[in-house]
């Protein structure tokens, strides 16, 4: 069994294709009427499971966030859903953006890896010692996953991952902070980097930076107005697609329109 990086560029390698769903189709649940609460839970399963079914083959991975964890259950419905993904072939990316104190992110990333998935979202703005030291660690000695939030693909991320830092004090040297998570997720070894394909010139630099040593993931495309040709044009190796493909009228062909785009360009 190889690294989760070595695992997600063979199964492209395999299926030709660079697309990442975000299954990120929720349910609104009501706790006063438990039978209802059930009906829904199940309801929620069963759609996820169409959409996973219908793009599959389209896919290298799913990237699973809290949308669908907490109504479906880490340990109850979810698993569910893990072993299908996992029988098409596919890895499971948590989008768990762990942003606490070690001990807490060992935990929350035990019980992700436990539960069957393969690598897990962090934010580097916590730092490495007592902070995600232990969660890398855990990874590579179960060979998962860690992918670092570098610039995010929301208008807000100018204020913290856009942000200018003085790296020296004495001539007053900035960088921007994305350069500083893109070096820094060299030298912690990440499998990868988000970066949002709303921000192409962004992708850029940061390729120059991690070059092959470390993945792009590029979330963004679509609802939030990224677009797969510039983004992979920019360097991104990966592109995350949620609301394009689960809310589109039919699932399937828009997965397979974006996998003979990206076919096209890669
Ligand atoms: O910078 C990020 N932007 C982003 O949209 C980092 C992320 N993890 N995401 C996630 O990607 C977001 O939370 C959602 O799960 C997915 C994008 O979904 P969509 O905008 O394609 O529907």
């Amino acid at each position: 069994m190889g690294t989760f990086k070595e695992l997600i560029l063979r199964i492209a390698e395999d299926k030709k294709t660079r697309l990442v769903l975000a299954l990120d189709v929720s349910v609104s649940l009501d706790r006063t009427n438990r039978d209802k609460w059930n009906r829904l839970k199940q309801d929620l399963l069963s759609r996820a499971l169409k959409i996973l079914e219908a793009t599959s083959d389209f896919l290298v991975a799913v990237k699973v966030n809290r949308h669908l964890v907490l109504p479906l259950g880490l340990y109850d419905l979810l698993p569910i859903l893990i072993d299908e993904a996992k029988e098409d072939g596919l890895l499971l990316i948590m989008d768990a953006k762990l942003n606490d104190i070690g001990y807490s992110n060992w935990w929350i990333a035990h019980h992700y890896f436990n539960a069957g998935f393969d690598a897990i979202i962090a934010n580097p703005f916590v730092g490495w010692k007592g902070g995600l030291d232990v969660v890398f660690e855990e990874a590579k000695k179960r060979k998962k996953g860690v992918l670092l939030l570098c610039y995010m693909s929301h208008p807000g991320a100018r204020e913290g991952y856009g942000q200018y830092v003085i790296i020296d004090k004495n001539d007053q040297r900035v960088t921007r902070q994305y350069i500083i998570f893109a070096k820094r997720a060299l030298e912690w070894s990440a499998d990868g980097v988000i970066v949002g394909a709303t921000a192409p010139e962004i992708i850029s630099e940061v390729k120059s930076i991690v070059s092959n040593e470390c993945l792009i993931f590029s979330p963004g495309i679509g609802a939030q107005g990224g677009d797969p040709r510039t983004a992979l044009g920019a360097g991104a190796d990966f592109l995350i697609v949620g609301r394009r493909i689960y809310m589109a009228q039919d699932p399937r062909k828009e997965a397979k329109r974006l996998y003979m785009e990206i076919a096209a360009l890669c």
